[in-house]
């Protein structure tokens, strides 16, 4: 059985969910997205994910021709129709189908369309000996040419960066913004340890304002931990006792070299192993989780 996707209130077998060469997600990369998982039958942090969405689409001129409501509904049939409980969900609205040249006006159908699927960031070993970041030249884009709190479908910048670390031979690519304090790396947020406190750069460092960010954030000071958000320097995190990043797809990954230097003692820090323990317990906790129903138990992908 072919997976569905889920495109404008319809759910098709992959090889008939197609979008047209004229939409202009495709022609410009003009539309926003979220990137969501479910564990186990249930859907993390659904909320806040549908909220940055229509965040980012009010800032592109974008209107979502669907609810709230009606996006979880949807997100939960498309699980079901895939039988799926453990699943990347992959929400995309575009502009829709216009003309060639940029005017969205001329474009009327956004195209709703949800991917449940499954994608693994880091292999599982890594979450134990942490990774190794470089900094790029490649520079975060202008938050007044384009804010990166913005989840745009428009990633070239990050895609730059992720091949100018890759080429490189690290692991993953730390981004600075047009001031030189530390942004991001391409898909995750970063975090350090110092002194006791946790650090991460300010929400308008020219960064995306990561769901799992806020979710570490409010987990340490649950922990009485006093968190900084902050402007840093390459500097700072030279000196780090210990360094994470954080993302949906990633969770909480150490970093354990930073341009060649290593972190604390070399090994996932101590808090770092902490914080990423209480995350995944969180994940299946129903206070900030929504079940996507009537999901058969032990169920497999075809
Ligand atoms: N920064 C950027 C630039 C991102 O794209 C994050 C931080 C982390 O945000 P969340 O809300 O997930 O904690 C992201 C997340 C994908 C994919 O291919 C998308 C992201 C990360 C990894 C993969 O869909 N975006």
């Amino acid at each position: 059985m072919s997976l569905k996707i889920f495109i404008n209130g319809e759910l098709l077998p992959l090889e008939e969910a197609k979008i047209s060469v004229f939409d202009h997600g495709l022609l410009y990369g003009d539309g926003v997205f979220e990137g969501i998982r479910a564990y186990n039958g249930r859907v993390f942090k659904l909320t806040e994910h549908l909220e940055r969405l229509f965040e980012s689409a009010r800032a592109i001129f974008l209107e979502i021709p669907m609810t709230i409501e009606e996006l979880k509904q949807a997100i939960f049939s498309t699980l079901r129709a895939n039988n799926m409980k453990d699943s990347y969900i992959r929400l995309v609205v575009t502009r829709g189908v216009g003309k060639l040249g940029l005017e969205p006006g001329k474009c009327t159908n956004p195209q709703v369309i949800i991917i449940t699927d499954t994608i693994q960031l880091y292999p599982p070993k890594l979450y134990e000996k942490g990774i190794d970041i470089l900094t790029v030249a490649t520079v975060r884009n202008h938050p007044e040419s384009l804010n990166p709190r913005i989840k745009c479908l428009n990633y070239m910048n990050n895609i730059l960066a992720k091949t100018e670390g890759l080429n490189a031979g690290a692991t993953e690519a730390l981004m600075l913004n047009k001031d030189g304090f530390v942004a991001e790396c391409t898909g995750q947020n970063i975090f350090m340890v110092k002194g006791e406190e946790l650090y991460t750069p300010h929400s308008n460092s020219g960064i995306l304002k990561g769901i799992t960010r806020d979710t570490v954030i409010g987990l340490a000071k649950g922990k009485g931990i006093k968190v900084r958000e902050d402007f840093l320097t390459r500097y700072d995190l030279y000196i780090a006792e210990e360094c994470f990043l954080t993302g949906t797809a990633a969770q909480i990954v150490p970093v354990v070299k930073i341009d060649g230097r290593i972190v604390g003692d070399g090994k996932a820090g101590r808090l770092t192993l902490e914080l990423l323990k209480e995350y995944r317990g969180l994940l299946i906790n129903p206070e900030v989780t929504e079940a996507a129903e009537s999901l058969e138990p032990g169920y497999s992908r075809p």
